[in-house]
């Protein structure tokens, strides 16, 4: 539907093709048929879906302060988890729209909490529009496939599994339906986080951003509805870098915004598939980062650090001044693909911290 020939290219391969190839414009080599792989299960591919029958939202992006507080209670209990699988069309950048693919509608997922010692009733439903079938892995989870053998989901249906928190941390959740990374990619991912027995070091605000790739067949820029390229997936090559799901979602009213002298946590996840991410915040630095969501004593006076793909980082920082900060992936090649956000600082400058003499 989105494929466009220009009519020179149309004629010569009216001469040079089949006569079947040549009637159908809408034919390309890798348009339905499997890519090579020796991967497992399903190699990528791209699935022809009729936009039209698909729900649009104005808005995919989660926002940064949407997490729930930290757990207070000093016993396990069992927490139970409702997703709901919702394949979307929406806005990746300012022209450009796509098929997103959801946990509860927005990408990254919902950003779920338990306590170490829970046990977690995670029940997934698969909207009826959905055209394929979706399941979840939790890095959480102690046991084969992460819960994915127990949560697989066709359109339609609804399952439930249990696990029990063993470990205290940050993990990614991810769909893990075959071709994995194209689910992945596509918008499936999210952040549990199984709050340590103690708990965590008081802070004012805590914040959820995580970074994903998406793969257009057109550029970067290209305006109007942009298809999944499976052939851009392979190569690792992604048009779009971006964070909480679009291009500028933590900017405006998406903004993490705080006041002089707070603390914050941030929670900084990365679904992938291909690239790491090298978290920093212009003009500040992490009084404290616990390296890949580790629950280790953390390090202090850290400038940037290192989000890999299919996993997490926090960082903790006080805001002594005041200001807008950017934060970025600071492999800054791609600042322009759209991996950036802004920390808004409401106060006053503090006289002798940055100034011309
Ligand atoms: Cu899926």
């Amino acid at each position: 539907m989105c494929l466009r020939f220009s009519p020179l290219i149309l004629l010569v391969l009216g001469m040079l093709l089949p006569p079947a190839f040549a009637e159908n414009p809408h034919h390309h080599p890798h348009r339905s048929g499997h890519l090579p792989s020796v991967g497992l299960g399903e190699a990528p591919h791209f699935h022809e879906v009729d936009v039209d029958k698909l729900a649009r939202v104005d808005d995919i992006a989660r926002r940064p302060y949407d997490l729930p507080p930290p757990i207070q209670r000093k016993k396990s209990e069992t927490v139970k988890f409702k997703l709901e699988f919702r394949e979307l069309v929406s806005t990746l950048s300012p022209g450009t729209e796509y098929v997103f693919w959801t946990f509860d509608g927005t990408v990254p997922g919902p950003f779920l909490r338990a306590r170490v010692g829970d046990n977690v009733e995670v029940t997934l439903t698969n909207h009826p529009t959905s055209t394929h079938s979706h399941s979840i892995d939790l890095h959480a989870v102690t046991g084969p496939g992460g819960g994915s053998e127990l949560s697989e989901v066709k359109p339609g249906e609804t399952r439930t599994f249990v696990f029990k928190a063993l470990h205290p941390g940050v993990y990614l959740y991810h769909c893990a339906t075959p071709n994995v990374p194209s689910h992945i990619t596509n918008g499936l991912y999210g952040l549990i986080v199984i709050d340590p027995e103690d708990g965590w070091p008081e802070v004012d605000r805590e914040f959820y951003i995580m970074q994903g790739e998406f793969y257009t067949r057109g550029a970067l820029g290209d305006r109007g509805f942009q298809d999944f390229s499976p052939e851009k997936m392979m190569q690792e090559q992604p048009e779009y870098i971006v964070w909480n799901g679009r291009v500028r979602s933590l900017t405006g009213p998406g903004s993490l915004q705080v006041k002089q002298g707070e603390r914050i946590r941030i929670f900084v996840g990365n679904g992938g598939v291909a690239r790491s991410l090298n978290f920093h915040i212009i003009g500040e630095i992490f009084d404290a980062v616990y390296p890949e969501g580790a629950m280790s004593p953390p390090r202090h006076r850290v400038q940037t650090t290192l989000v890999p793909a299919g996993g997490a980082s926090v960082v903790e920082l006080t805001l002594e001044n005041s200001g807008d900060y950017i934060l970025l992936d600071h492999a800054i090649a791609r600042i322009d693909r759209g991996s950036y956000g802004l920390l808004k600082v409401e106060g006053q400058p503090v006289p002798g911290l940055l100034s011309t003499p």
